[in-house]
């Protein structure tokens, strides 16, 4: 068995260790296995780890980018060294099947490749003056220390968009990572402090949900935040921009998603079984961009549907470090809400995809499961068809192994499902017809959009981020993520000599405007 990890919060580079009982963190995907042990900070430490942020900063964003883009680049390199163990991890925390683990350390390397050398292109702009002898500029300056809360379905590469393009920009980090992640918080940040990054510019606080609230509040009425970064559920979301807005600090909001995949009468069915099955139960459907409500076309619905839940049957479900589609729920608690999404389910819904539902037992077994179910939080697939705009099925975010299904006749109720949720954050739609792609892409409220591809996968450089509940209209990844690291700065230089007054001392053109051929 692997090693039992003590872990504590990281302040100032060393662990922060408190009077308070440990909380254990098993392997969701085997009970058997205790990963760490990790000790809760409280709400005073939050703020004297932003307090100590805040001084430290002063001195980081003195550093020129470029090369703090070293740094950078060496956090890339560290993270390519360490992917493996790092993804062994992943797994071993959050039961994230290995191939996805990998997939989710090396988005958090790409992160790196992107920034390093953005150090070296922080562009100003120069700007003409409206008089002679001036010269108007703009630079961009960082926030200051952010603060950063993520969930804990992606513990690397989400935390990842965040840190180092707020570290590249000039700025420091307070970072409470989810509270079933302790290890992978802590491998993550002994990782960042090798790359040379200061101890101090980047913090990294256990402590739960509440005590996480009162830091900010205080942090906050303190002036030590200059931006909040948070990616986790609406009603939180909306709960931290609230916070925010009191204190006149501008939230990143990436909220949950309710994704919806149009499969119109043309597409190619096999492709986009396979984007649903992917989308809809990849990482047990524990992604914002998972799979939220497969919309299909009346005249193939009852094709698709035969085929989605013969691929749900067929598919590999269990242990994570074996090559499965999906392995167990995260933690007890994403357990326990799917448990109660399941007792949502209606009369008039019909269920696919498996011989059982709820939780996989040697008494509700899953023919071909990988492993023993007993030793881990393992669900089976449900598909359910029959869902309407009603059911709270289709309203709501469910994040687990489930995915509704719901019917349309013409092209505007397919976008009437689509969008009427009030989610936007990704959207799919399959089909071979360009007319319908564009007519998809002008209509859907959803920030990103996949084309006969699945609703999940984002690649790291491209804007990532919703619109309605599903965040504040921010984007993260690539250079859109730099407006949210950093403030624009202008500077006006007058070197005429003497005072030119803008609007008024401006040149003007004796035109005849009652000029007519
Ligand atoms: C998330 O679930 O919060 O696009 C992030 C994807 C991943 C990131 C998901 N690259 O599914």
């Amino acid at each position: 068995m692997a090693e039992t990890r003590d872990v504590f919060s990281i302040i100032d580079g060393e662990p922060h260790r408190t009077d308070a009982p440990s909380v254990d963190i098993h392997n969701p995907g085997d009970s058997d296995d205790l990963v760490a042990r990790a000790q809760h900070a409280d709400a005073d430490a939050f703020v004297a780890a932003a307090r100590s942020a805040k001084a430290a900063q002063l001195e980081w964003r003195r550093v020129p980018a470029p090369v703090r883009g070293v740094a950078v680049h060496e956090l890339g390199l560290i993270l390519d060294r360490n992917k493996e163990a790092l993804s062994q991890l992943v797994t071993r925390e959050i039961g994230k099947p290995i191939a996805e683990s990998r997939g989710e350390v090396q988005e958090a390397i790409d992160t790196c490749i992107f920034f390093a050398s953005e150090g070296r292109r922080l562009y100003g702009q120069t700007v003409p003056s409206e008089m002679p002898d001036k010269q108007l500029f703009t630079f961009r300056v960082p926030v200051g220390t952010m603060a950063v809360i993520t969930a804990g379905n992606f513990p690397v590469a989400v935390p990842s968009w965040y840190v180092v393009p707020a570290l590249l920009a000039g700025n420091a980090v307070v970072w409470k990572p989810a509270e079933y992640t302790p290890a992978i918080a802590d491998a993550f940040t002994r990782l960042i402090h090798a790359a040379g990054f200061p101890p101090s510019v980047f913090q990294m606080v256990l402590t739960d949900g509440p005590q996480t609230t009162v830091g900010l509040e205080r942090a906050m009425a303190e002036d030590l935040l200059g931006k909040v970064g948070f990616t986790g559920s609406s009603e939180v979301g909306r709960s931290i921009g609230e916070l925010c807005g009191r204190n006149l600090v501008t939230p990143t909001l990436e909220l949950g998603g309710k994704n919806p995949l149009v499969v119109m009468p043309d597409a190619d069915l096999d492709l986009a079984v396979e984007g649903a099955l992917f989308s809809g139960f990849g990482t047990a459907g524990q992604r914002c961009t998972s799979l939220g409500v497969a919309i299909v076309h009346e005249s193939i619905h009852d094709d698709f549907l035969a085929r989605f839940d013969a691929a749900a049957r067929g598919a590999a479900v269990g242990d994570p470090t074996e090559p499965v589609l999906y392995g167990p729920m995260i933690s007890q608690k994403f357990a326990d809400t799917f448990e109660r999404w399941l007792e949502k389910l209606e009369p008039h819904h019909a269920l696919h995809g498996s011989t059982g539902q709820g939780r996989i037992t040697a008494d509700n077994p899953r023919e071909g499961f990988v492993g023993d179910p007993g030793k881990g939080l393992y669900y089976h697939p449900t598909i359910v068809s029959g869902v309407t705009m009603d059911d709270v099925l289709y309203q709501q975010e469910t994040f687990g192994p489930i995915v509704p299904v719901t019917r349309f006749s013409s092209f505007d109720e397919a976008m009437e499902l689509a969008n009427g949720h009030g989610y936007g954050l990704s959207s799919s739609i399959y089909t071979t017809d360009p007319r319908s792609v564009f007519r998809f892409r002008e209509n859907i409220t959803a920030g990103m959009i996949s084309v006969n591809n699945s609703t999940s996968g984002a690649e790291a450089h491209l804007p990532f981020g919703g619109n309605g509940k599903s965040g504040n209209g921010a984007r993260q990844s690539g250079i859109w993520m730099l407006e949210q690291v950093t403030r624009w700065q202008s500077m006006n230089w007058d070197y005429s000599g003497k005072l030119q007054k803008a609007q008024m001392d401006v040149a003007t053109f004796e035109a005849d405007r009652d000029f007519t051929l």
